[in-house]
């Protein structure tokens, strides 16, 4: 098998080449990225422009499966609090056939729309009555199993989840699958370890929000991952609701990202979810910590929790990526439109994701978008360079949609003028082809498995 690819047109981590080949070793990863190259005799060439893949830097697989069942109002006024209790109600229901089947379809769905690898925010540990499975590991296994056969890159984030509010409010009911301590939680990460290894997939940690972690567990289990691996990514949900803010401030005087950025060592291995609502000095601190904020347009948009202020963030050079979250929307491209479209409606400008670097807002979106969901995977999936995995989406220059425009303007198709994932030709992960003519091998198999585990759910 060929372990290289000439496109014609390329997006590079610098932009658009033209000419490119690209090479890569037999472990997938990428050791020529050669612009203005001949094409050399056999190597395949790619049917449309080559664009890096998207890493997904946050995902909660089961919730695939309660898309669009909470599209209707249901009290006074619905709110994340409310859709929250009917998500947990969901939670409750789920086995380890379940969220398999439903991983495996959503990876299938994400390698169809643009996304190469995800962070897994794993949370739901424990059986329905709330005790620990006989093997403890068993849903994240589900998950890494789920990963390894649809090829999507994989990072796991075992979920610490011990209070319901800040001041170490006891978990209520809905909670009970969440709960343990940090001393189970290190074991748990002590027995994943290998599992994670032998597949490639990155291993790190996630104190779920100050809400769910007290200081002195936050601090424990940091010191416990360390001991692990001192370079594992961290994630955390941060400040995506005013009223964890308040009950934050209220609870500390201070705001969830102050007290944070005072109380932990956040730096570039951490991925700061949702840090939706900062006040201009969080900012500020958050950006120059070098962590990336995790942004989730369409979740954020669903769940109604505002607008996170993109343009301060890069004015102060901070890092993000985007993630797929509660997956009422799988789609790489589309996180982008709505996290552009976002901005256009309160600033009322245009184009405002471009930057000094790349006037084609697509380009610069996805470029900056690649990096940072990299940095957040802790893996090397930062686009297509030497070194990095060649993970890679080649857009179906024979759609529509993108037919006969130049490179940079099918870009710009692909993510604000076309269906999107329709528009996509093959996707390639670690160099090898896990998407062709837009479809992924397990497609009808795995589709009717998810159909099958959300029908079960719904009955139950
Ligand atoms: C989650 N989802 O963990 O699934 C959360 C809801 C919570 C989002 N934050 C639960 N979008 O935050 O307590
Ligand atoms: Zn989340």
């Amino acid at each position: 098998m060929s372990r290289s690819l000439f496109a014609a047109d390329a997006l590079l981590p610098q932009g658009w080449a033209r000419d490119v080949l690209l090479a890569w070793d037999e472990t997938g990863r990428l050791i020529q990225v050669q612009a203005d190259a001949q094409a050399p005799q056999g190597v395949p060439r790619s049917a449309g422009p080559v664009i890096p893949g998207m890493p997904n830097l946050h995902s909660h697989a089961f919730q695939r499966a309660f898309a669009g069942l909470t599209e209707h109002r249901a009290g006074q006024q619905d709110s994340f609090w409310s859709w929250r209790t009917l998500m947990y109600r969901f939670a409750a229901r789920l086995g380890p056939q379940h969220m398999e089947a439903i991983a495996t379809w959503l990876y299938a769905e994400m390698l169809e729309a643009g996304y190469t690898s995800v962070c897994e925010f794993q949370y739901v540990h424990h059986d329905a009555d709330g005790r620990p499975y006989a093997d403890d590991a068993t849903l994240s296994l589900a998950l890494l199993r789920a990963a390894q056969r649809t090829g999507i890159g994989f990072t796991l984030l075992p979920v610490l989840y011990q209070t319901s509010g800040f001041g170490g409010l006891p978990p209520n009911e809905g909670q009970r699958r969440f709960i343990r301590t940090t001393e189970s939680m290190l074991c748990l990460l002590d027995a994943l370890k290998p599992v994670c290894e032998a597949q490639d997939a990155r291993l790190g940690l996630a104190p779920h929000s100050l809400r769910a972690v007290p200081p002195a567990a936050l601090q424990e289990a940091l010191a416990g991952l360390d001991a692990l691996d001192a370079r594992a990514p961290i994630h955390i949900h941060i400040a995506e609701q005013t009223q964890e803010v308040d009950d934050c401030v209220a609870w500390s005087g201070q705001r969830p990202v102050a007290w944070l950025l005072d109380h932990a060592p956040v730096d570039a291995r951490w991925c700061l979810v949702h840090a939706t609502h900062m006040d201009d000095g969080e900012y500020e601190r958050a950006a120059a910590s070098g962590a990336v904020a995790g942004l989730c347009p369409t979740t954020e948009a669903n769940l109604g929790d505002g607008i996170f202020d993109f343009a301060r963030w890069r004015a102060h050079g901070g890092a993000w990526g985007v993630g797929s979250d509660s997956h009422a929307c799988v789609n790489a491209a589309e996180e982008l439109l709505m996290l552009e479209y976002g901005q256009r409606l309160v600033t009322r400008q245009r184009n405002v994701g471009a930057d000094a670097a790349h006037r084609q807002v697509a380009t610069a979106l996805k470029l900056a978008a690649v990096q940072g969901g990299a940095q957040a995977a802790g893996r090397d999936v930062g686009g297509l360079a030497a070194g990095q995995q060649a993970d890679f989406v080649v857009l179906d220059a024979r759609h529509v949609a993108l037919q006969g425009l130049p490179a940079p303007e099918m870009l710009s198709a692909h993510v604000f003028a076309s269906h999107r994932t329709s528009a996509i030709d093959a996707v390639w992960v670690g160099g090898q082809a896990r998407v062709a003519a837009g479809r992924h091998a397990l497609h009808d198999e795995a589709a009717a498995a998810f159909v099958a585990a959300r029908r079960q759910l719904l009955e139950d």
